[in-house]
């Protein structure tokens, strides 16, 4: 997934919103989310975090149509104070942070077409309101995406932007969580993605390794790959102490530090289990060849 706005793209209004013009839909466009939303449906059972499970269960979300923001915000406003506005594709930084610290949630308009559902470039629709909005329903996660969008206004202006965002890729986007019942999903990103709902709890290929704050700042990710890494948190609680900590002290130490690649694993990690890395080295060895 690309970062920052489309370059050239200019907005209707200055904070980038538009109508979700729900009338505007066509039926092919509902056809992908059915398609999109049965296929998640049978697959996250047993593999989406409780959480996930509660929220979608809470929302007025089916497979036969698109939801209308309206409808869904009427729930999710009450319960955590979040919303749903509609945006056209990638938000500017100081946009999109603005709109996260005042509990608003920039939710893509558009749909992918019937020939993208398992690639996509700029986060659509479903990515954003089956990935995201369930867990925007968690009051933890809601504090804790809101503490994100203060912390990027600040982390902007101290030039550490880089950091947070890979914070925030290894938790709201690709984060997992263990539970009783073993790992499960919590990371949008994961949860919106057919084949990555099975990768990243599945394969043998990634590594996944216990969340620890300063190890996950130091962390490049991919953006147009499954990730190399995955890391786990104890509890979704866990977040809520990072919403809550003065992050100024950790990027100065950060700073100081060469960023680790995607795949490393370090002798200070707690592994859960380590990685054989075939995934990512067969993809490499196809690009070399091509
Ligand atoms: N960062 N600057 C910027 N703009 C976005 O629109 C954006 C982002 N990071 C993540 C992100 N969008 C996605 O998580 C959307 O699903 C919200
Ligand atoms: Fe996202």
């Amino acid at each position: 997934m690309k970062h920052g706005a489309a370059a050239g793209a200019q907005p209707q209004r200055a904070d980038w919103t538009i109508d979700q013009g729900w009338a505007n839909y066509s039926a092919q466009d509902h056809v992908v989310w059915r398609t999109l939303f049965e296929r998640q449906s049978a697959l996250l059972p047993g593999r989406a975090c409780d959480a996930f499970v509660d929220g979608m269960r809470r929302l007025p979300m089916e497979a036969t149509a698109i939801p209308d923001f309206r409808v869904l915000n009427e729930v999710l406003l009450p319960r955590t104070g979040w919303q749903i506005v509609a945006v056209p594709g990638l938000l500017p930084d100081e946009v999109f942070f603005e709109h996260l610290a005042q509990r608003r949630f920039p939710a893509g308009q558009f749909i992918r077409r019937a020939d993208q559902l398992d690639y996509l470039e700029e986060p659509d629709v479903f990515h954003d309101v089956f990935g995201h909005v369930p867990m925007l329903m968690n009051p933890v996660i809601a504090d804790f995406v809101q503490a994100y969008g203060v912390g990027g206004l600040r982390a902007r202006q101290l030039g550490v932007l880089q950091h947070l965002a890979r914070v925030y890729w290894y938790t709201v986007e690709f984060g997992l969580v263990r539970q009783a019942d073993g790992l499960r999903i919590y990371g949008s990103g994961i949860a919106s993605s057919f084949t990555e709902s099975v990768f990243a709890l599945d394969d043998a290929s990634p590594n996944r390794i216990a969340f620890d704050l300063e190890r996950v700042m130091r962390t490049d990710y991919r953006i147009d790959d499954f990730q190399e890494s995955y890391f786990v948190l104890d509890s979704l609680d866990d977040l809520l102490a990072l919403a809550n900590i003065d992050f100024a002290p950790l990027y100065a130490k950060v700073q100081a530090d060469a960023a680790l690649q995607p795949g490393d694993v370090l002798p200070t990690d707690r592994v859960l289990q380590r990685g054989t890395g075939t995934y990512h080295t067969a993809r490499s060895a196809q690009a070399c060849s091509a």
